[in-house]
């Protein structure tokens, strides 16, 4: 028969997952069922997101969430079915959302043995100008003897079993790691399923692009502005960088893992630890790029190795191509 993938061998991550299962013999199989229903819920979100720039569904919800921002319609839509279907898969225990103050805990019947955190539509201040929004997702299996509590949802990031995120562009595209290495898919719409497209994605050593708002260099510490500079404007005469900064953090990071270079959200003068939050957007990221072969720190940190102290704390990021990212951690050890 055909090699995988091909028109009458579909490689699907539904198929890929099972593989991955059957490939680790202690597998229950709950994970492959706790990812399926994600990829279920980023199917249903698809929808929504589709149509809201169809039908103009956004708006203003009239609450706001933990950033303070205006939650918009899709926001609190994406949230409800990602904590319903994470319910109803039976599978998890603790669910934190970034839409959501408190965790929520699962009811004794329902409840399973892992612990999801989520931001269910990152980005999403931008979904009217039309860029592409995502979920993002990281997965901890709740610890030994736990009925799932608010310390399941406080572990370290390289805790993680699993992490993710789907993108809503023009495609939709799932990237996902269960830690041997990162698998991206597309999803057909007419199948309803997600196809393998870029199968073990690998970060290039070095890249040529920076993805920084300057719109805070003013509040950046010197480390940073100094990097910047060296590479905006080099000392041994090489090529300058390009500047691609989306605003969105999912379209930001997956140009990254394909084309590599720097992505930053630093601590500045003005926020201490910068803007994303570390359970559901620092955390899955960086697990993300230390799979593809790149590195994910807060500049003097490795973001993984935190063990946060509340559910919506912040982290600085860099993460990307080792070549950048060690220049960066070089500049704040010279500090
Ligand atoms: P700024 C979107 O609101 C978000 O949380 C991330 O997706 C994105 O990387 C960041 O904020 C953009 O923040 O301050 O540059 O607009």
């Amino acid at each position: 028969s055909e090699g995988p993938n091909s028109n009458t061998n579909l490689q699907t991550v539904s198929r890929h997952i099972l593989e991955d299962q059957h490939n680790s013999p202690e597998a229950s199989g709950d994970l492959s069922l706790l990812l399926t229903s994600v990829t279920l819920t980023s199917k249903f979100i698809a929808n929504n997101v589709r149509k809201a720039r169809l039908i103009n569904l956004v708006g203003l919800a009239g609450e706001t969430n933990v950033q303070g921002e205006d939650q918009k319609k899709l926001d609190v839509l994406s949230n409800e079915i990602m904590i319903n279907s994470l319910r109803a898969s039976g599978k998890t225990a603790v669910l934190v959302s970034e839409e959501l103050d408190d965790p929520v805990f699962i009811e004794d019947g329902k409840r399973g043995k892992y612990c999801v955190t989520f931001d269910p539509l990152d980005g999403s201040s931008n979904i009217d100008a039309g860029v592409n929004v995502g979920t993002i997702f990281g997965i901890y299996k709740v610890r030994d003897g736990s009925k799932g509590d608010i310390e399941d949802a406080l572990q370290r990031g390289s805790d993680m079993v699993a992490a993710g995120y789907t993108m809503y562009g023009a495609s939709t595209n799932l990237v996902i790691t269960t830690g041997s290495g990162v698998n991206g898919y597309t999803l057909d719409p007419a199948l309803g399923e997600f196809i393998l497209t870029h199968e073990n994605i690998t970060l290039p050593e070095k890249g040529s692009i920076y993805s920084f708002n300057e719109g805070n260099s003013k509040f950046f510490h010197e480390p940073v502005n100094k990097y910047l500079d060296s590479i905006k404007n080099p000392a041994d005469g090489s090529k300058p960088y390009s500047a691609r900064y989306i605003g969105s953090m999912v379209a930001d990071v997956h140009r990254t893992l394909l084309y590599g270079g720097i992505f930053g959200y630093p601590g500045d003068k003005k926020t201490k630890d910068g803007k994303l939050r570390i359970l559901y957007e620092g955390f899955p990221m960086a697990m993300l790029i230390e799979q593809a072969g790149g590195i994910a720190t807060t500049g003097t940190q490795r973001i993984l190795d935190i063990k946060p102290t509340s559910i919506h704390e912040r982290v600085p990021v860099f993460l990307g191509s080792k070549h950048e990212v060690n220049q960066v951690i070089d500049f704040h050890r010279n500090a």
